[in-house]
């Protein structure tokens, strides 16, 4: 298989902490591209132009994240990332929405500030994401009491986008006044996998 990505893609970076946790890796070469220049190698795999992309051993290609996740959960023997089915399955495909909905909020907000001309910006499109991400993020410190050690799609999901956050700084300090979050934070960015796929800085 052949993973289309880029090295600060948060929706790569979710697929590439799943590949570590499932051994999935070993199986796996990656093909670094630029989403935003539309190169061909990419268009010709994805029209949208957008990474993470997979491309199959037969040739066919899969996008976009959620929808590689759940391909390669089924391509490993140890223990499933995304749950088959009851109540736990609905909860990580939740938490994954979750924290994909934040990365894409914060994907907008960095468009805004790193690429637009700076006497474009839209300061109300700016508030009304950074909000968004507010509220989401002030959820996650209500519910990750729950986690305990989970490590699972949603989890993995959610540590990618607070990692994106430190990343880009879309909110600020998202720790100021979130002590649970960052402590459960603190603990999964130290898994190997986090660490092997930390962005640069
Ligand atoms: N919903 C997609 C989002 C992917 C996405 O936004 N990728 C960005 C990089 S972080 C991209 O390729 N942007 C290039 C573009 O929009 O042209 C997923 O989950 O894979």
């Amino acid at each position: 298989m052949l993973l289309r990505h880029s090295a600060t893609s948060p929706f790569v970076r979710k697929v590439a902490v799943l590949l570590h946790e499932t051994g999935l890796i070993a199986r796996v070469s990656l093909a670094t591209v630029d989403g935003w220049a539309e190169p061909d190698e990419l268009t010709a795999d994805n029209p949208l132009s957008m990474v993470p992309t997979l491309v199959l051993d037969d040739g066919s290609t899969l996008y976009d994240s959620p929808v590689i996740c759940d391909y390669l959960d089924r391509q490993h023997d140890g223990p499933t990332m995304i749950p088959t089915d009851g109540a736990a399955r609905w909860q990580v495909l939740r938490d994954q929405a979750l924290a994909d909905g934040i990365l894409d909020c914060a994907v907008l907000v960095f468009v805004e500030l790193g690429k637009r001309p700076e006497d474009k910006r839209w300061d109300w499109w700016l508030d009304v994401k950074r909000r968004a991400i507010t509220r989401a993020l002030d959820l996650l410190e209500r519910e990750v009491g729950r986690y305990g050690g989970r490590i699972d799609l949603g989890t993995i999901s959610v540590a990618v986008a607070l990692g994106y956050l430190d990343l880009r700084g879309a909110v600020g300090d998202w720790r100021d006044a979130r002590p649970q979050l960052a402590a459960w934070y603190a603990r999964f960015a130290a898994r190997p996998s986090m660490v092997a796929t930390a962005p640069p800085a």
